[in-house]
C-alpha cells in the first residue's frame, strides 16, 4: 500500500508543478485531495487494514495528503502572483493619448447662467453676495420688514407655511434683515435664491427665483438707486438701453417704484411689439428706499434711521431670462425638455 501511495505522490507532484493556471490547479486539488480521490479512501480504509499495516500505511498517507496540500497552496500563491502581473500588463494605459471621440461638455441651465451674469453686474459695482434660508420665520419674512397684519401675502392662500411661524420665504428680504443683524453699515449686498408663492400659470411657478439688492450708508438716494439700476439694465440687455422710474407700493420701502427698461426689440413697422406692446418700455423690477420702519427693528446693531439711508430692489431671475430671450411661457425652464435648454449653450 506505501507503494502506491508513494506512486500517487509522485504522479500529482508532478502535475502540481506543471499546472498553468489557477483553474487548472484546483482541478487537480479535486482529482488528488476531493471527495472521491484516491489518497483520501485510503485514508479513511486504515482500520480495514491488517494491524501491522495501518501505521506505515496511515503515516505514508498522511504525509503525502500534507505535503500535496502545502504543494497545492505554493502554487495556487506562485500563479495568482503571476496571473496578477499578466492582467497588469495587459491594463496598462497610456494616459499621454488623447481622448478620442472628444465628448460633448455641457452647459449651464438658462436659469444658472442668469443668475451669474446678474451677479457678476452687481459685485463689478461692489455688492457681495449673501445666501440664506429658504424656510424662514414670519418675523423675518413679513413683521420686521413692516407688512401690516392684515397684508393679503401673509394668508394662506398665497403662502405656504410650516407652522404658524414659519414658511416658506416669499421672498429673499428676510436675508437683508439677517445681514444687518450680522454687519453693521456701510452694507452693499445681494440675495439670490429660491422663493416660494403659492401661484400656477404661464408665468407664476410656485418655486421661483429671485435677486434682491441692498445698499446701506450715509447719503443714499434714489438718484444711486437710479444710477445702480441703469448700470445694470445697460449690462444686462444693452448699452443704449434706458430706466425709467414710476410710483408703486411695497410694505418696505417708501418711497416705493417700479422700473421699466426701454423696448430692445426690434420694431417692425406696422406691427405691434409683443413685447413692450408698443409702449417702449418693459417693467424688469421693484424698488425704492428702505423704509425707516425697517431699520427700526436692526436699530440696535447700527441702523439709526436717523444717520443712514438704504435703496433696495427686487427681481425675478426667471422674468429676467424670459425677457431676454423671448421665452413665451415660464414652464419650458422647468420642464427639462433638452431641444428647449439646448438653445442657450
Ligand atoms: C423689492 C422691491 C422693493 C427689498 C427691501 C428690502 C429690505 F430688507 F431692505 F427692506 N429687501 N428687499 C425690496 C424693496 C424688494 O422686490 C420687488
Amino acid at each position: 500500500m506505501t507503494g502506491r501511495i508513494a506512486e500517487l505522490r509522485g504522479e500529482a507532484e508532478a502535475a502540481i508543478a506543471a499546472a498553468a493556471t489557477s483553474a487548472e490547479l484546483e482541478e487537480l486539488r479535486v482529482r488528488y485531495l476531493g471527495r472521491k480521490a484516491e489518497l483520501p479512501n485510503i485514508l479513511r480504509g486504515i482500520a480495514a487494514l491488517a494491524p501491522e499495516q495501518r501505521g506505515p500505511t496511515g503515516k505514508a498517507a498522511n504525509q503525502a495528503r500534507q505535503a500535496l496540500e502545502a504543494l497545492i497552496g505554493q502554487r495556487a500563491e506562485q500563479l495568482a502572483g503571476g496571473e496578477l502581473e499578466e492582467q497588469l500588463q495587459r491594463d496598462v494605459v497610456d494616459v499621454t493619448l488623447p481622448g478620442a471621440p472628444p465628448q460633448p461638455v455641457g452647459h449651464l441651465h438658462l436659469l444658472t447662467a442668469t443668475r451669474r451674469e446678474i451677479e457678476d453686474v452687481f459685485l463689478g459695482l461692489g455688492f457681495r453676495i449673501a445666501e440664506g434660508p429658504e424656510v424662514e420665520t414670519v418675523y423675518y419674512n413679513f413683521d420686521a420688514l413692516n407688512f401690516d397684519v392684515t397684508h393679503p401675502t401673509r394668508g394662506r392662500a398665497d403662502t405656504f407655511y410650516v407652522n404658524d411661524d414659519v414658511v416658506l420665504r416669499t421672498h429673499t428680504s428676510p436675508m437683508q434683515l439677517r445681514a444687518m443683524e450680522a454687519e453693521p453699515p456701510p452694507l452693499y449686498i445681494i440675495v439670490p435664491g429660491r422663493v416660494y408663492r403659492r401661484d400656477s400659470d404661464a408665468t407664476h411657478t410656485p418655486q421661483f427665483h429671485q435677486i434682491e439688492g441692498l445698499a446701506v450708508d450715509e447719503d443714499v438716494t434714489l438718484a444711486d438707486l437710479k444710477g445702480t439700476l441703469l448700470a445694470f439694465a445697460r449690462a444686462i440687455f444693452g448699452r443704449d438701453r434706458e430706466v425709467r422710474l414710476r410710483p408703486h407700493f411695497f410694505p418696505f420701502t417708501e418711497p416705493s417704484i417700479e422700473v421699466d427698461v426701454s423696448c430692445f426689440m426690434a420694431h417692425v413697422p406696422g406691427e405691434r411689439c409683443r413685447v413692450c406692446k408698443d409702449t417702449g418700455w418693459i417693467e424688469i423690477l421693484g424698488a425704492g428706499m428702505v423704509d425707516p420702519n425697517v431699520f427700526g427693528y436692526v436699530a440696535e446693531y447700527g441702523y439709526d434711521p436717523e444717520r443712514i439711508q438704504g435703496f433696495a430692489f427686487g427681481m425675478g431671475i426667471e422674468r429676467i431670462a424670459m425677457l431676454r430671450h423671448g421665452v413665451p411661457d415660464l414652464r419650458l425652464l422647468y420642464d427639462n425638455d433638452a431641444r428647449f435648454l439646448e438653445q442657450f449653450g
